[in-house]
């Protein structure tokens, strides 16, 4: 595609492109008012971010194998408009009420299929792992996407540790759920069955592209983004990345996923981004790349596995994407 290309297409108003949490308020027909919230035009609501924490770490070296060679989305937009359900469904909601959240001290279980169940503690994970800087497409099923240097490690790295056994062919995550600190989910709007819980695939969490992360932009995560601990699968879908994770367990069985329970025809257990399937809603061919506005929606092509196609299609040899969505 030519520089130019895009202008020609037709401009899709962000705004048909109903958000998930939108459409499954007004599906399960909790609250009408909720209708209308989240249909802002992304960049139009993007507020200062809070005061960063402490670096708890040294920004890494980056690994350059692994660099997207697009602009980096600013921090101020990557942490201000996000998606983290225990705190509100609003976009804006995250960066305001995540704070309230405690992350340090901060335990993860892992257990299941491996030979050394245990748990890590936030210092075993900052000092016991070589951290690396990466930068990353991703890309939400909302169609909306941003490009971010994360801070993290291999999850292999991890879960060599805990050894997982033969008959482990699956992984299951599951995120904190403590109500006291987390508005979204004491709210009678709340759509999903909490704790939040997300799975892959055993060799798709041996990958070397998937990583766990305690930082982007030289920093550590701010709450908002998932602190302490969160996952990125740069290829899947935005809501395949768990963030503030406490639970590992290694399956013999696919996990049940909180999206596939909330809406199984609409997202999959894999979650591959995949231009050519169709959310039944609306296209997947095209993303609003974050600052995104209605004067300059930043519209691009999306590209299949988000750009890692070359790394990853192995992985699906065989199987049919458009079933195994
Ligand atoms: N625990 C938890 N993890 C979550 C979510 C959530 O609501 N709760 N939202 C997911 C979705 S839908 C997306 S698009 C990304 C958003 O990540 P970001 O806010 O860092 O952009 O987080 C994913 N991880
Ligand atoms: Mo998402």
């Amino acid at each position: 595609m030519s520089k130019d290309d895009w202008k020609s297409v037709p401009q899709i108003a962000s705004s048909e492109i109903t958000p998930e949490s939108v459409w499954l308020n007004r599906r399960n027909l909790m609250k009408a008012a909720a209708a209308g919230a989240g249909m802002t035009a992304v960049g139009e609501t993007i507020a200062q971010p809070k005061a960063l924490k402490d670096l708890a770490f040294k920004t890494p070296a980056e690994n350059t194998s692994f660099k997207a060679t697009e602009d980096l989305t600013p921090y101020e937009a990557a942490t201000t408009y996000n998606n983290f359900y225990e705190f509100g469904t609003d976009k804006s909601d995250p960066a305001r009420y995540a704070d309230a959240m405690t992350t340090d001290p901060w335990e993860i279980t892992v257990g299941g299929l491996v030979n050394k169940p245990g748990k890590l503690h936030l210092e075993d994970i900052l000092s016991g792992f070589d951290l690396e800087e990466r930068i990353y497409r991703f890309r939400c099923v909302e169609a909306w996407s941003m490009v971010v240097p994360w801070i993290g490690f291999p999850l292999s790295k991890l879960l060599d540790r805990f050894e997982p056994k033969a008959e482990g062919k699956f992984i299951e995550f599951k995120t904190l759920y403590r109500r006291s600190e987390m508005r979204g989910t004491r709210s009678f709007t709340s759509i999903i069955d909490w704790p939040y819980r997300e799975g892959l695939r055993m060799d798709e969490a041996m990958h070397p592209l998937t990583l766990m992360t305690v930082g982007l932009y030289g920093k550590t995560l701010p709450n908002q983004s998932g602190a302490p601990l969160r996952l990125i699968v740069p290829w899947k879908y935005g809501f395949k990345n768990i963030k503030s994770i406490v639970e590992i367990n290694v399956t013999d069985r696919q996990p049940k996923t909180s999206w596939q329970d909330l809406a199984p025809q609409e997202y999959g257990f894999y979650a591959n981004v995949n231009p050519e399937v169709s959310h039944p809603r609306w296209s997947q061919a095209w993303e609003r790349r974050l600052p995104s506005s209605l004067f300059n929606p930043n519209r691009l092509r999306t590209q299949m596995f988000n750009g890692y196609a070359d790394q990853v299609a192995d992985l699906y040899q065989g199987m049919d994407l458009a079933r195994y969505y």
